[in-house]
């Protein structure tokens, strides 16, 4: 299996042949409709946002030693990955300039509903920043189930994916089966045996490109450039069950009953938005 690139494909052809099937896919320039795109640059940041703050491993960075970092990574002293901003919270101001949010494919998302906002499972908007070297820590489900969009805005990174149903190979962790302890630069055979069968795909995700990872698939990111990108999650009623099942599991750490309440009003939002899609809701 290989990962498709297309071009200027419909939303209708998007959404029978990779989202109903769950294929991963990389759009060759779903992004152009965003002013992010073209603009979005280390001297662009530095410029505009210079002194704004990201906390990455318990150490405060502005954007402007951030550029740096990324910009001296090297693959045998690279800069931490993956640098996060949070968008709505840090760089509101970018907003604007990822509209429509949903590049005119990622829809229906319920996460654009005002009912999925105010809840509290992931889905928040993104700016990943990193530099040759940079390897995301794991491979991994996406929590809740959710499908990603990843807009790669500047540079470029190696993603790898597996295919569904290779989970085995995978190993997920007992406490936290969203993740495997697999290093997939260098695996360990004797102890995760079965990832020899595991099939990888691997691929480059260059500025400009969007990778569409549906849920429940495994993958993992390797930044080969100093990159810039930008991620948002997808959920609506085909990955909403597999949703519910996540929303309970995670709340119940928190206590039963707060699982319950949660739970509660995720199915309460979930009818909302149901009926929202019947009527033709505009969420953006
Ligand atoms: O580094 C990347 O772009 C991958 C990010 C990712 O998979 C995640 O945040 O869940
Ligand atoms: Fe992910």
């Amino acid at each position: 299996m290989q990962v498709q690139k297309v071009d200027d494909i419909t939303p209708k052809e998007f959404h029978n042949e990779f989202y109903m099937t769950g294929t991963p896919v990389v759009f060759k320039n779903a992004s152009k409709v965003w002013k992010a795109n073209g603009t979005f640059t280390p001297d662009w940041f530095r410029q505009n946002y210079g002194e704004r703050t990201v906390e990455v491993k318990g150490k405060k960075y502005t954007m402007r030693e951030v550029m740096d970092m990324v910009e001296n990574s090297t693959e045998k002293d690279p800069a931490p990955y993956p640098i996060i901003y949070n968008i709505p919270e840090t760089l509101p101001e970018l907003t604007p300039m990822l509209q429509p949010l949903n590049l005119n494919y990622a829809c229906p998302n319920w996460l654009e509903s005002k009912w999925f906002k105010k809840g509290n499972w992931g889905g928040v908007t993104e700016l990943f920043i990193g530099g040759p070297g940079g390897r995301f820590p794991y491979v991994h489900l996406d929590y809740y189930h959710l499908s990603a969009w990843i807009n790669q805005l500047y540079g470029e990174k190696r993603f790898t994916v597996y295919p569904r149903g290779q989970e085995e190979f995978l190993y997920p962790k007992a406490d936290d089966p969203w993740r495997s302890d697999i290093n997939i630069f260098e695996p360990d055979y004797e102890k995760f045996p079965k990832y020899k069968n595991a099939t990888p795909i691997h691929f480059t995700v260059g500025a400009g490109e969007t990778l569409f990872i549906p849920f429940g698939t495994w993958h993992s990111a390797y930044s080969l450039t100093p990159t810039i990108s930008v991620a948002f999650d997808q959920l609506n009623r085909k990955n909403y069950p597999e949703f519910m099942k996540d929303v309970w599991m995670f709340k119940k750490r928190e206590g039963t009953l707060r699982a319950i309440k949660q739970y509660s009003y995720a199915w309460f939002a979930g009818q909302t938005c149901k009926l929202g899609d019947a009527l033709g809701a505009k969420r953006s």
